[in-house]
């Protein structure tokens, strides 16, 4: 088995359904079916199917209500609110001869403790509240309605019911809701027997400050503990941590996403998104739930950016199918297909800019992302880019496949810059700001000589010299004589002298 379960690594989901949709006037699993050529053209290679579970519940707060959306299930019925049993076969057919996989939303964390003749008798261990360690994790809400995955019989009924939904029901794949609630040790068992080259997802939405006293993730970072899940699962996991950046850092924050982490390792088991269910709006009653909804004006961003970098891309339903970000959507799926990126794809940073502007090497080509940037001049051969959206806050260079990325050293000596001016190094490639003085990369002063080290791709001839300036745009004082040059790849120091 590869570290992790993310399919083939090059997979782009579809979540195929909203808050709402157990609510819709065709029965959704119909809409499916109806939709599925269109999924499969779009560039969909999996589709995250709801809850296949039939759930009666019915809730309202003075604000909201719902129920029946299989989160609060009954039985693994499949006649439920989104369609019936024979419904979701036809609509699985048609996915599947469309090219598109089938992930099944599963909740085994808990069930409505209100269901009649419930699959589990109280008394017996197999409820959370049977007894004090009657459970391998958080309780939902209350705990009334948890489960106790530890238990050898609750183990057992979820492990057929895996084995069903893929030998009966087509699937491919599947997304564990809510895995605070359960040990993540559970999870690997029961992929172990639905099948390693199978996709699994979890859904690990709690923050640092959801964790008791004494828990190292209490003061790790969102990264970690999703990664900590993951290993321990060997699920890939929803990248909660870039999501917690988009909605609460700068776009050039992004970067400190679980799929923008410098180990590949970390890359490959995300699964990034822009909202959800639960997180987004949905079309409909209350407008969904909305519980971290993304600021409307960074949506666009926020797609242009997970469809063009590493992590597995999550597409929410109401963007693509009913709000109108399919035109956008499909060009860059496109992109990103006839790039070869993968999950696990290299990815590097330019700060120099303003916004965000990033490179990911695909197996088959090479994207360069400017969002929102202040990137004008652009290096010698990079035209105009490939995709421009939305007055050019989006654009998007597709160029050749790249040779592995390399680090140098650069050095700048003899320089003495007065007091508030700095040493940059300026040069001809675009991590060298392409020979725009202010987009120069910083030197930093350290053991009494200015250097710095800057990631660029292999077996490239790249020229540049040393500046010192300060703020203002114009003062700018450069290296004298003919460009310093290098290959890169060939040395691993890089020398310029005043
Ligand atoms: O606040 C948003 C964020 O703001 C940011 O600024 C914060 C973030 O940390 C912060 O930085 O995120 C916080 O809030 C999230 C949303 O609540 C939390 C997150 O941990 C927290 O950090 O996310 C939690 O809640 C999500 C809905 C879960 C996450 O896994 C969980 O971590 N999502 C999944 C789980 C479920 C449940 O299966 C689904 O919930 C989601 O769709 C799924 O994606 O008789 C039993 C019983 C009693 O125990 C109860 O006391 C009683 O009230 C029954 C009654 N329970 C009902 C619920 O009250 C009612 O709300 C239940 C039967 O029905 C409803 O529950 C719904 C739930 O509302 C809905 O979201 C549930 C079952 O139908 O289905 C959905
Ligand atoms: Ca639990």
């Amino acid at each position: 088995m590869a570290a992790v379960r993310n399919g083939s690594g090059e997979e782009i989901l579809l979540q195929g359904f909203h808050w709402n949709s157990s609510r819709n006037q065709t029965p959704w699993y119909s809409v499916l079916a109806q939709q599925a050529k269109t999924i499969g053209d779009d560039g969909f290679t999996l589709i995250w199917m709801p809850p296949p579970w039939t759930d009666s519940s019915q809730w309202n707060t003075p604000t909201a209500a719902g129920g029946g959306e299989g989160y609060f299930w009954n039985s693994f019925d499949k006649n439920g609110r989104y369609g019936s049993d024979q419904q979701l076969k036809q609509a699985v057919l048609a996915l599947n001869s469309a090219g598109v996989k089938v992930v099944y939303d599963v909740v085994p964390n808990h069930m409505s403790d209100k269901a009649v003749y419930s699959m589990f008798p109280r008394g017996t261990n197999e409820w959370r509240q049977d007894c004090i360690q009657c459970d391998e994790g958080d309780p939902f809400m209350d705990g009334a309605a948890d489960l106790n995955t530890a238990n050898p019989t609750v183990l057992d009924a979820f492990q057929k019911e895996f084995t069903n939904l893929r030998d009966n029901y087509g699937a491919q794949g599947l997304r564990f809701d809510f895995v605070r609630g359960y040990a993540p040790q559970t999870v690997d068992r029961w992929m172990n027997v639905f099948g390693n080259q199978q996709f699994c997802v979890g859904e690990n939405w709690k923050g640092p400050n959801e964790y008791p006293q004494g828990d190292w993730r209490r003061s790790a970072s969102w990264q970690d503990a999703l990664k900590d899940w993951s290993d321990r699962s060997h699920c890939t996991v929803f990248d909660f941590a870039l999501k917690e950046r988009m909605q609460n850092g700068s776009l050039a924050e992004w970067r400190h996403g679980l799929n923008g982490n410098p180990d590949p390792a970390w890359r490959a088991i995300a699964v990034t998104f822009v909202d959800n269910h639960d997180t987004g709006y949905s079309p409909g009653a209350y407008g969904g739930q909305h519980h971290w909804a993304l600021p409307d004006p960074l949506v666009n961003l926020a797609y242009a950016y997970i469809l063009s970098s590493p992590g597995t891309p999550t597409v929410y339903w109401p963007h693509m199918y009913d709000w109108q970000r399919d035109q956008l959507i499909r060009q860059l799926i496109k992109l990103r297909k006839g790039a070869g990126i993968r999950a696990d794809s290299p990815i590097r940073f330019n700060t120099a800019y303003s916004g965000l502007v990033a490179t990911t090497s695909g197996v088959s080509g090479t994207l360069v992302i400017a969002l929102k940037s202040d990137l004008q001049q652009l290096p010698q051969g990079m035209g105009t880019p490939t995709l421009s959206w939305d007055n050019g806050d989006i654009r998007i260079w597709n160029t050749s496949v790249e040779p592995a990325a390399t680090k140098v050293n650069v050095h700048c000596d003899n320089a003495n810059p007065q007091p508030g001016e700095r040493v940059y190094a300026v040069g001809s490639s675009l991590e060298f700001g392409a020979w725009d003085p202010q987009h120069a990369v910083s030197l930093t002063l350290n053991n009494n000589r200015w250097s710095t080290t800057v990631e660029v791709p292999g077996q490239q001839k790249l020229e540049w010299k040393c500046i010192v300036r300060g703020q203002a745009p114009t003062a700018v004082y450069w290296q004298a004589g003919a460009n310093n040059a290098f290959t890169s790849g060939a040395v691993t120091d890089t020398v310029g002298r005043f």
